[in-house]
């Protein structure tokens, strides 16, 4: 049976722009194997922990039945540049919190056992999600659509019902390598593979420890994930901003000012953070981050907001502001001073 049209009336209701079904018989235990065994992973162990229940829906489920993939557009009005970019998934309401309680209500339609999944599960989303038409993975190993380029969220429900498979979308990146040059760490070893090992978003977000020093540089402003690869991918331009937009980017994270950002305590920066993925990291990361962007802004008025933080009781804090002294102390007055 087809997928009930009032399950995809509902789904662009609740703000979802591409759905697709496709068979649980996929396994990318190959590919994932391969990852893993090459460390790509970096400290993410609960990547390596469920391995055998992420390359295959029937491994987690054995009642599975159909895969229904939801794509949620989230496009940006424009990229962030701010001397403190925050990347464009993590300027508005975690996109957990806004995804899980739409995908629960779309399970009360279609009936049925069912799990709902969105990132956090053993769930190969990007391949399901190629496989049910929602896109393809491209270079960048994310998941590229004709419709909504690189900024779509994906969510998964496994059915205990069989509906009727959607048509796979194949490759469409042809001979473009726009991503794989734009990355500023070298994060790909070869197209369609990441080494989250050296990319932004691990470093920035994943990484619970100091950040390594043959990065720093090339980290630039960035201060929570990274969308270079994203950014520059030509598809993009086929995108329409998000239909979510008021919940996807709030006005006082487009372009924040790294001062604003190295004076937060703990309790500001859960404020300023609530309902946001970046309070995920914690306030002593998160400055660690900032402290990476102020060491490279070539600002000289930073110093004394950095001299606060180097006697920090986070150790993690102190390390990064003695790094970040250090680059702006090497700037000459004249590349400071207007
Ligand atoms: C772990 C993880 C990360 C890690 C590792 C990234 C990675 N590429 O795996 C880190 C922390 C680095 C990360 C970063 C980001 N992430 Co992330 N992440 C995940 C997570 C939890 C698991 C992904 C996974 O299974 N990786 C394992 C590897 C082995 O899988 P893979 O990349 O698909 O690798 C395959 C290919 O290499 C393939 N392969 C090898 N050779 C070839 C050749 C060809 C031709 C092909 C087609 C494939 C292929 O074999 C492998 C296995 O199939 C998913 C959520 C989920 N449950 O799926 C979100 C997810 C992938 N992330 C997401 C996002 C938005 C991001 C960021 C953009 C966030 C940001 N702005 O900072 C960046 C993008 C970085 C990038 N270029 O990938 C979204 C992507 C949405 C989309 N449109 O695809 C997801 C799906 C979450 C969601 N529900 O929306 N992420
Ligand atoms: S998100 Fe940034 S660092 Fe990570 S692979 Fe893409 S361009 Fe490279
Ligand atoms: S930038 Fe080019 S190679 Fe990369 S995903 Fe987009 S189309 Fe594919």
């Amino acid at each position: 049976v087809r997928l009930p049209a009032a399950f995809t009336d509902l789904a662009y209701e609740l703000g979802f722009d591409s759905v697709g079904v496709c068979s649980p018989k996929l396994d990318i235990s190959v590919g994932l194997n391969e990852w893993l065994a090459a460390g790509y992973h970096g400290d993410m162990a609960w990547m390596e922990a469920r391995a055998n229940q992420r390359a295959s829906p029937l491994m987690l489920w054995s009642e599975v039945k159909s895969v229904i993939v939801l794509g949620m557009n989230y496009a940006p009005a424009s990229i962030p540049t701010s001397e403190a970019a925050i990347s464009v998934y993590a300027q508005g309401d975690d996109y957990h919190e806004v995804i899980k309680p739409r995908l629960k209500q779309l399970a009360r339609v279609l009936g049925g056992d069912l799990k709902v999944f969105v990132d956090t599960a053993p769930v190969p989303e990007k391949a399901l999600a190629a496989l049910a038409g929602i896109g393809w993975q491209g270079k960048h190993s994310n998941l590229v659509s004709k419709d909504f380029g690189s900024w779509l969220f994906l969510g998964v429900i496994y059915s205990a019902l069989e509906f009727q498979d959607s048509e796979a979308e194949r490759n469409h990146c042809g001979s473009c390598v726009a991503c794989l040059n734009a990355c500023p760490t070298n994060a790909f070893p070869s197209p369609y593979v990441v080494d989250a090992k050296r990319c932004i978003s691990y470093l920035t977000i994943e990484n619970k420890g100091t950040i390594p020093l043959e990065f720093r540089k090339a980290i630039g402003n960035k201060i929570y994930g990274c969308d270079d690869c994203l950014a520059v991918c030509p598809w993009n331009k086929f995108a329409s901003t998000a239909r979510l937009n008021g919940i996807f980017a709030r006005e006082e994270l487009k372009s924040p000012t790294l001062a604003s950002f190295l004076v937060l305590d703990d309790a500001n920066f859960r404020a300023l953070f609530r309902k946001s993925p970046v309070k995920r990291i914690g306030r002593d990361r998160f400055i660690r981050n900032c402290l990476v962007a102020a060491g490279n802004s070539g600002d000289k008025t930073l110093v004394p907001l950095i001299e606060i933080l180097y006697k920090d009781p986070s150790p993690l804090v102190q390390e990064m502001a003695e790094w970040a002294l250090g680059e702006l102390k090497s700037v000459s007055r004249e590349t400071v001073l207007p």
